[in-house]
């Protein structure tokens, strides 16, 4: 068998993989609650989970990684277009054949002395307008029990894939047999994987091959692989967009509805945005998704957008009943932690969830936690996955989408980021999406707080180059017209001079989301700048908010100096891209340069309010 083959007919294509990767046995996993209870039991007895204390924490599971393989890895991630161009200068590209002849020796045998399940996945439910279907072939037990968190499984898929349905083939292998070549066995581990990681994506063959990493990122591949990476093709292709961004519905006091999609970079705090409970009465939030969301121009001409998971795959550390409640109590029960730290009631902990560890705690290695070592006792990048139907404040009414009235780009910005702007119209907004830039966190790999460019959030989730990218999104919004969603940019995390936040954030931040509705219903005139549209401070409900008046002033300071050595870093990042930048990105950027070159004051007032 080689990796080569087109996956048509199911059964042949899991036969094929079989006959390569080797395992003892072929089990198919279509989300059966006995099965699911037999797994856990089987990979408890194996030491692969712990069951938590059913009194606090019913159907709960910790599993612990080993240190290698605690996030994604980007360096080790691959578009595997035939045309390197196709890929762009953000992506890693290897030649497709190439990297089918590496694939071919790694998985060779890779699932030997282990069972290979056959997971059929929906993204999206099925019937639903933007619902795609694929099959991830894996073989290790805990990506089963997260798929079934993460993705719908059900019987229908199969046949759906048998009368012609088109899918997404996925296979993964941690890539630790327990029998080699000649036959040697070896014992097991609680968490197995390969020093040698390949995480390949094939856009024009819509396959997913990941090999080495148990690690959710890397290895649930519904998910980042397929639902941004391998789905942001399709959707180019099919006139729609893959994106990272999270899905909320706010209702005003006056019972409007609006609903609004986000992306902010890894760990912003885009599942906290997602469960906000606004401090400011009157408003409420529920949460329709918390990470990828599926957008699609309507016969109404409006942007409907679902999301395509099932589950939150969460970032534990800081998560906890003052920062994000709606999650404590979504992850209450059926949920599976990884590399959390563990304690003497047999209940997780990590570093925020209370401001006093516990008396005695097991660190996300195993190991007891020595508060004065200085080590945390759950990993920075440790992870709740837990079934988005527990959710509190989950929206119904969602299976078939809902019109989009704004899109937020956000990241992590100490200096420079006002709180909130709004895009002067389509094209000013694609411009703050590609523009996009955040201090790095544990999500993914590099030097904690060094800046770096993250377009639309999509920097490591883009399947295709990125000024295509930035291309479709702009015949998009000539397609959308005056129906497109208006565009804001927000910034919860400036700092003052003394290195404090100038804006508390979590809950208060609905105050900034019931501006963006105010503009979206243009009863609020705002301030123009160069970097669009600011509130005038009066139109901010800063009501009980204890912030300083100079403070305030910070958050939507424009320092021009800071902005022309911003600028000069979007111009050479938009260089990288050659000629395929979009002409429109580039006079965006020519009039930036303009306004804050100009002698003009930093901010007027609009006369009128849109
Ligand atoms: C995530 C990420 O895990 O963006 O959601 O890294
Ligand atoms: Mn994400």
């Amino acid at each position: 068998m080689k990796t080569s083959h087109i996956a048509n007919d199911l059964n042949n294509w899991v036969e094929e993989i079989a006959a390569l990767t080797k395992p003892d046995a072929v089990v198919w996993y279509e989300g059966d609650a006995g099965q699911r209870e037999e797994l856990t039991v089987q990979m408890v007895a194996e030491g692969k989970l712990i069951r938590l204390n059913p009194a606090k924490r019913p159907g709960s599971f910790l599993a612990r990684s080993s240190p290698e393989d605690v996030a994604r890895v980007e360096d080790r991630t691959f578009i595997c277009s035939t045309d390197p161009a196709d890929a762009g200068p953000t992506n890693n590209w290897r030649a497709p054949e190439d990297m089918r002849r590496t694939l071919d020796t790694a998985f060779e045998g890779s699932m030997k002395g282990r069972t290979m399940y056959v997971v059929p996945f929906a993204l999206g439910v099925i019937d639903g307008p933007l619902t795609q279907v694929g099959v991830e072939i894996t073989d290790s037990p805990y990506v089963v029990l997260s798929m079934g968190i993460m993705a719908r499984l059900d019987v229908r898929i199969r046949s759906l894939i048998d009368q012609g349905c088109p899918w997404v083939a996925c296979v993964h292998s941690v890539g630790y047999p327990l029998r080699d070549a000649a036959g040697k066995t070896r014992a097991d581990v609680a968490w197995p994987s390969n020093e040698t990681k390949y995480i390949a994506h094939f856009p024009e063959a819509r396959q997913i091959w990941s090999f080495g990493s148990g690690y959710g990122g890397n290895a649930l591949l519904a998910k980042k692989c397929f639902a941004l990476r391998i789905a942001s093709v399709m959707a180019r292709e099919e006139g729609w967009l893959a994106e990272h961004m999270l899905l909320i519905r706010i209702t005003s006091p006056e019972g409007r509805r609006f609903h609004v999609a986000g992306a902010f970079p890894s760990a912003c705090g885009k599942t906290n945005l997602a469960m906000l409970q606004p401090t400011i009465p009157g408003w409420s939030i529920e949460t329709i998704g918390d990470d990828i969301a599926w957008l699609k121009p309507g016969d109404d001409g409006r942007l409907w957008a679902i999301n395509p998971e099932a589950g939150f795959f969460g970032v534990a550390p800081g998560t906890s009943s003052r920062t994000n409640p709606v999650a404590i109590e979504t992850m209450k029960s059926n949920t599976i932690f990884t590399n959390v730290a563990l304690d003497d009631d047999g209940d997780v902990w990590w570093e925020g969830l209370t401001d006093i560890p516990p008396q005695q705690l097991t660190d996300w290695q195993g190991h007891p936690w020595d508060p004065t070592s200085g080590k945390p006792a759950a990993h920075p990048n440790s992870r709740f996955t837990t079934p988005i139907d527990q959710c509190p404040t989950l929206a119904d009414d969602i299976d078939r989408g809902v019109p989009i009235d704004a899109i937020i780009f956000g990241g992590r910005r100490a200096t420079n980021v006002p709180l909130v702007a709004q895009a002067r119209d389509w094209s000013h907004g694609v411009f703050m999406g590609a523009t996009v830039s955040s201090e790095q966190t544990a999500a993914a790999e590099g030097t904690i707080g060094d800046l770096r460019r993250d377009p639309f959030a999509m920097l490591p989730f883009c399947g295709y180059n990125m000024a295509d990218y930035w291309r479709h999104w702009l015949d998009i919004g000539t397609l959308l017209g005056p129906k497109a969603p208006a565009v804001f940019q927000v910034n919860w995390f400036r700092k003052g001079a003394d290195d404090n936040y100038l804006w508390p954030g979590f809950g208060e931040n609905a105050r900034v989301l019931e501006w963006i509705v105010r503009r979206i219903q243009g009863i609020v005139s705002g301030l123009s700048s160069p970097l669009g549209t600011l509130p005038r401070t009066d139109d901010l409900d800063l009501n009980g908010l204890d912030v300083q008046a100079e403070d305030l002033t910070r958050l939507f300071d424009i320092d021009f100096g800071s902005w022309h050595d911003e600028a000069r870093s979007i111009s050479s990042f938009f260089d990288g891209f050659g000629t395929r930048l979009p002409t429109q990105l580039r006079d965006e950027l020519l009039l930036l340069k303009r306004h804050i070159s100009g002698s003009e004051s930093i901010a007027h007032d609009l006369t009128s309010p849109m």
